[in-house]
């Protein structure tokens, strides 16, 4: 077993170890690399000058050397190698190592005799070093060489980069500061991109992955890509979904009087106006309920709660391309034939696709209505940031109990979904329960 020292250095003196390249049980070959020292102007590399396997490393990253220095326990390769010099007076071991073989490299490449035009040179000096690298898919270790100056190297360590990773767009192949940092910065932005990918795959909520069906397998099939609406509304919807805690209450009105003013007003109407709907009622009936209850005219914003003194209403308007939901602006103080004569216009512009944006911004809380299609309740998606949503149902003549007997009565179907971070179920009860009764009858809002 002999020693391994750090060979004649120059004028160095106190010198770090920044990278130990070997560890014990490595077997190495002559010109190998054993360490790197780097001074405050030069990167050097000691490279080995005997065959053998590395029994002990005595320095690690950190440590101050000096020649002399021990740098680790060998056993040669064969006798021969042992016999041909005694390590603990040559090459690495001697202080002033003779070479043993002409053409070898000198103990230590002369990294320090880079290091004058390093200091004349306003670039950084140019010092290929050997470094470890782990192949991949392999184990075992190779060793390529990376030309980077000591500040490179230096930033390298502090970021944690990997220089034999780092691409050099320099015509030298030399690594550059810049390199390095473009390097983090590719590294950063593939790693959010590969988390973005994952979320909007996994939903973030750790869902096993969507099912891949090969659907022509069952049957004669076409693939058509979804309306741009349909791409929009449903990653909106998708969001609301999962993001917002949704309750649903339903409740019914009794809406026979109310049908049979509508009947009358529209009778009435002069030529060409708009006919009153239910839901130009409904919209009249949600601005009263926000102003009694006007903890559901609120946004969440972080962890305030933004309160709106405006009263601008939505309603889901089905249309060839999709879902939209126009907004009847300030719609506390417009009548029911004059919100029934701009949903009407506004129902014609979105299926006839011209909604501006503007035209579907800023509501409080919105209507679905299927009423004119069907069914009784159903549990409609909050359109955020708004805080509820009504579902409206199909009303249907039912026998209600009068409390002596019963007569037939129109009962309209609502539902409210309300988001529980806003809104407790108590109040979400009393909102539907007076929307309801307002609908019953429409003096209340008097009151
Ligand atoms: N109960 C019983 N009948 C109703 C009703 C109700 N709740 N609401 C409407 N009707 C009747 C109307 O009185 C009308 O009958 P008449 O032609 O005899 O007068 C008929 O149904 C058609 O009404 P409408 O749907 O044209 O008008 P509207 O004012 O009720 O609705 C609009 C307008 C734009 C909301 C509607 O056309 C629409 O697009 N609805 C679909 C909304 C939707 O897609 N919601 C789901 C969103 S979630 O995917």
């Amino acid at each position: 077993m002999q020693q391994l020292r750090v060979p004649d250095i120059g004028d160095y003196r106190n010198i770090s170890v920044i990278d130990v390249l070997i560890r014990a049980g490595d077997t190495i070959d002559v010109e190998q690399s054993l360490i790197t020292l780097e001074s405050d102007k030069a990167t050097m590399d000691v490279p080995s000058t005997f065959a053998g396997t590395i029994r002990e490393v005595l320095l690690k990253p950190g440590d101050v050397v000096s020649m002399g220095s021990v740098i680790a326990h060998i056993e040669f390769a064969d006798a021969a190698s042992g016999a041909s010099g005694d390590a603990n007076e040559s090459t690495n071991a001697a202080p002033a190592a003779p070479q043993s073989e002409p053409g070898k490299a000198s103990a230590l490449r002369d990294r320090a005799a880079s290091e004058p035009q390093a200091a004349a040179a306003p670039a950084a000096p140019i010092t290929p070093v050997e470094v470890p690298t782990i192949a991949a898919g392999s184990a075992s270790a190779s060793r390529v060489t990376i030309a980077a100056g000591p500040s490179v190297r230096k930033l390298a360590r502090e970021l944690g980069v990997v220089l034999t990773d780092v691409k050099p767009g320099d015509r030298n192949a030399r690594v550059l500061r810049e390199d390095v940092l473009a390097h983090v910065k590719a590294t950063l932005a593939s790693s959010a991109s590969a988390v973005a990918a994952a979320v909007a795959s996994s939903d973030g909520l750790d869902l096993l992955p969507w099912p891949e069906v090969d659907f022509a397998r069952f049957g004669p099939v076409e693939r058509n890509p979804l309306s741009r609406i349909k791409r929009i509304s449903g990653g909106n919807l998708h969001r609301n979904w999962v993001r917002i805690p949704h309750v649903t209450n339903f409740d019914q009105a009794d809406i026979t009087d109310l049908e049979a003013l509508r009947v009358t007003l529209n009778r009435e109407a002069r030529e060409g106006s708009a006919k009153v709907t239910v839901l130009a009622f409904l919209i009249k009936a949600c601005v009263s309920a926000l102003q009694r209850f006007a903890q559901f005219n609120v946004s969440l914003d972080g962890q305030d709660l933004v309160q709106k003194h405006y009263f601008h209403i939505g309603f889901a308007a089905d249309t060839p391309n999709g879902l939209v939901v126009p907004v009847i602006r300030d719609a506390d103080r417009k009548g029911v034939a004059a919100i029934a004569e701009e949903m009407a216009e506004l129902a014609k512009t979105a299926r006839a696709g011209k909604l501006a944006a503007a035209q579907m911004q800023g509501g409080c809380m919105s209507i679905s209505s299927l009423g004119g299609i069907g069914g009784t309740h159903f549990t409609p998606i909050i359109n955020a940031p708004e805080v509820a949503i009504l579902g409206v149902g199909k009303a249907e003549t039912r026998p209600v109990w009068n409390g002596s007997a019963f007569e037939p009565r129109l009962v309209l179907p609502l539902s409210l979904s309300w988001d529980h971070r806003a809104v407790d179920g108590a109040e979400a009860g009393r909102f539907l329960a007076y929307l309801a009764a307002l609908m019953t009858d429409f003096r209340r809002a008097m009151l």
